[in-house]
């Protein structure tokens, strides 16, 4: 018998490219869970007892990348507590010891359907990032200082990531510098096509 893993789809992309604003369309067009690592690590660190909330918010502001430990158990907790089968994975796995972590964890019960991969310029993200942290946003990294960090770590740990994924033809990319209406456009005929 065929059995029924839950599916997931890894969302991928710079710092400010779009991800949490085309997951939030996903969900509701497509019914899928959406679980972003960072809202999550965030979330815990807000919390008075957790043991690991002044790590994430280093990590966050050096926009260095959490051990696969602690966000891969927030990510397999969050789906556990949904009792749902479909989820969008939103900025995981951003290195390769996410990878590991994943792989040897949570992967083997799940199913992999591909990679939505937000291409977009860094100028552009950085002028996303700038004008949300502008308008208050309350995020600790949307300064030019922590967003040089994110963007060094996003193109020497995080490409190589999206890179492996190419090999095995994983990745469906989406130009993602169009305005957000035009960019679901791409996203929809991406998930219209899928049999989920
Ligand atoms: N905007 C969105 N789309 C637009 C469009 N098409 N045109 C014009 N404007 C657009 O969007 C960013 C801003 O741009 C918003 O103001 C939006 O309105 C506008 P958003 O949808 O939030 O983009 P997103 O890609 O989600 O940007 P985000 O800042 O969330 O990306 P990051 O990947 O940097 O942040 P994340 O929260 O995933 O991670 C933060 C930190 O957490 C990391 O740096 C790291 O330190 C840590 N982390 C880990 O350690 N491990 C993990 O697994 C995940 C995170
Ligand atoms: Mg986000």
């Amino acid at each position: 018998a065929v059995k029924m893993q839950p599916k997931v789809v890894f969302v991928l992309g710079g710092p400010g490219a779009g991800k949490g604003t085309q997951c939030q369309r996903i969900v509701e067009t497509f019914g899928y869970v959406h679980l972003s690592a960072g809202d999550l690590l965030r979330e815990e660190r807000s919390q008075p007892n957790s043991q690991f909330g002044e790590l994430i918010d280093n990590y966050i502001k050096e926009g260095k990348i959490v051990p696969v430990e602690i966000t891969c158990s927030l990510l397999d907790n969050a789906m556990k507590a949904s009792g749902k089968d479909k989820f969008l994975i939103d900025g995981f796995p951003r290195n390769q010891n996410n990878l590991e972590g994943w792989n040897s964890t949570v992967a083997k019960r799940v199913q992999l359907q591909f990679i939505l991969f937000f291409d977009c310029p860094l100028e552009i993200c950085l002028e996303r990032c700038l004008q949300r942290g502008a308008g208050g946003s309350g995020r600790s990294d949307d300064n030019p200082d922590s967003l040089k960090k994110r963007f060094n770590t996003y193109l020497n740990e995080t490409r190589p990531i999206i890179e492996y994924y190419e090999k095995s033809d994983l990745v469906k990319r989406i130009d993602a510098t169009r305005p957000v209406e035009e960019v679901f456009e791409d996203v929809k005929s991406i998930f219209q096509g899928l049999n989920c």
